[in-house]
Order: structure tokens, then C-alpha cells, then sequence
């Protein structure tokens, strides 16, 4: 168990470090006024049951895991639009406290699960007593609907052990398509308010212009 404790030790200083650096992004956004493409961000440390049943199932021999496991320590990054999460990504590709390591993108090439979501794999530079120590952490960009499908799909996995019955893996999918509709609705109704708020703001500028 103290083996565990002093392995899991850099991950979780890493998660709490991100998570204060990425929810600091949106907070910058709301300092601005202008609108955030974060909406809110979560973080965890995988458990060790998670570790090590993944480890099992991919073959990673416990000696390989900090090279070969990338999402010991995983961050969330929620978006209200799927266009916002583009933007997040280049937020993150232009930041200087990381360095990006991989990027592996789920939503123009969806898992046959019907899951979707963008993963930036980084490499993290944590400080210890020891010195410095670079992390893999992997952070997950995804709209609300996104999420949504993901943290169901995902509870009914751990009942079913990835054994789903043929009419529940149908409504997933069903589900999966669902969100993406949703996805694709609230994007066009985003044009409508930014169609609107360019009219507006034309108007307003005639308006000074004539006094
Ligand atoms: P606020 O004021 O609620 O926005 P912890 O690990 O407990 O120390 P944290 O960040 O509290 O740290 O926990 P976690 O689980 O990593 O992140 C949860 C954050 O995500 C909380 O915000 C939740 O409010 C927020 N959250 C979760 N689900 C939703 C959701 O559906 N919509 C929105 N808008 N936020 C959600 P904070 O940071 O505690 O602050
Ligand atoms: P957790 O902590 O339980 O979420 P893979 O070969 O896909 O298993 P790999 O190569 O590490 O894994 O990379 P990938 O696919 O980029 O990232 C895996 C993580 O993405 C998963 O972590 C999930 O968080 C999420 N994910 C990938 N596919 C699915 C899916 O079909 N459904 C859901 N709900 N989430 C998915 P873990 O290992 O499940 O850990």
C-alpha cells in the first residue's frame, strides 16, 4: 500500500495542479465577459482497482505503467458546443507548462461504442523533493451531451463488464446518435444568437453613427 501511496503521489499532485490551471482558464473568460468555451472542468486520480484491471486487460506489465498507462491522472474539460472544444484544444496546444504529447480525436472518428470526445495526452512536469518528475496525464474535451452519453455508457459498462445485452447496446447506440443530433441542434441555434447579436451590434454602430 505504501508502494501505491508514493507511486500515486506525483498523479495526484498533478491533477490538483491542473485542475486549479484549467479551471483558472475559465475564470479568466468570465474576468473578460466574454464567453467561455470551458464550462467546468473535473479531475481524478484512476483507483488502483481501475489500474489494475486495465493493466490486465492491455497487457501493461506493472514496471511499464508510468510510460505506458497515459490516464493514471485524467482531467475533464466540459463545452457547451462542439466548436468550443477546437478552441480549448488550442488553448491547451498554446500553453507553455505542458508539452502535448498526443492527440487522439473521437468526435471526427467516433469508437464503434458511439463514444465521443477529444483526448489530449501530456506530459507533466511535477516537482518533488526529489526534483523534477514528468507525468503522462490525459485530459478530455467533451460537450455536455458528450458527457452525458459517456457517464451512462460508462456506469452501464461497469454492471454489464463491457458484456452488454444486444437491445441495450442497440439503445446506446440509438442514445449516441441522440446526443449527436442534440449536439448538432444546439450549434445551429448558437449561429441564430450570434446571427443576431452581429445584427445588433451593426445597428447599434449605425445608430452612434448618425448622431
Ligand atoms: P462550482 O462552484 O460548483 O462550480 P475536489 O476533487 O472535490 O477537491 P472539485 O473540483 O470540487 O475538487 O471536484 P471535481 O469532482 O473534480 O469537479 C466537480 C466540479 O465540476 C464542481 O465544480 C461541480 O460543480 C462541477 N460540475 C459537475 N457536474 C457539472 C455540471 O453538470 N455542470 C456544471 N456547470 N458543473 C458541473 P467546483 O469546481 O467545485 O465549483
Ligand atoms: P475511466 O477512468 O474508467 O474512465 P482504450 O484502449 O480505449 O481502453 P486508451 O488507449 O488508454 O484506452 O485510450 P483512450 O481510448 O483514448 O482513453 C480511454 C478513456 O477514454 C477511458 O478510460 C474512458 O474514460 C474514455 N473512453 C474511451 N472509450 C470509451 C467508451 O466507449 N465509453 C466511455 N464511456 N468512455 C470511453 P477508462 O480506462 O475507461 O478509465
Amino acid at each position: 500500500m505504501k508502494h501505491w501511496d508514493q507511486f500515486l503521489a506525483p498523479y495526484k499532485l498533478a491533477v490538483e495542479e491542473l485542475k486549479v490551471k484549467l479551471k483558472g482558464m475559465r475564470a479568466q473568460f468570465e474576468l473578460d465577459t466574454t464567453y467561455s468555451p470551458i464550462e467546468f472542468v473535473t479531475g481524478r486520480v484512476k483507483p488502483i482497482a481501475s489500474i489494475l484491471d486495465k493493466a490486465n486487460l492491455k497487457r501493461i506489465p506493472l514496471n511499464r505503467l508510468e510510460q505506458e498507462m497515459q490516464d493514471i491522472a485524467g482531467l475533464r474539460m466540459m463545452c457547451q458546443f462542439v466548436d468550443d472544444i477546437i478552441k480549448v484544444v488550442e488553448l491547451l496546444r498554446n500553453r507553455n507548462d505542458f508539452e502535448i504529447v498526443e492527440e487522439r480525436d473521437y468526435i471526427s472518428h467516433e469508437k464503434s461504442s458511439g463514444y465521443r470526445s477529444y483526448h489530449v495526452v501530456i506530459s507533466y512536469p511535477v516537482q518533488t523533493i526529489n526534483g523534477e518528475k514528468k507525468i503522462l496525464a490525459e485530459i478530455q474535451i467533451r460537450t455536455l451531451a458528450m458527457n452525458f452519453w459517456a457517464t451512462v455508457e460508462h456506469s452501464l459498462n461497469y454492471k454489464y463488464r463491457g458484456q452488454f445485452p444486444e437491445d441495450i447496446k442497440m439503445r446506446l447506440q440509438r442514445a449516441a446518435e441522440a446526443a449527436f443530433r442534440l449536439d448538432e441542434e444546439m450549434s445551429q441555434i448558437r449561429g441564430e444568437i450570434q446571427d443576431a447579436q452581429a445584427f445588433f451590434s451593426r445597428k447599434k454602430e449605425q445608430q452612434e453613427g448618425e448622431k
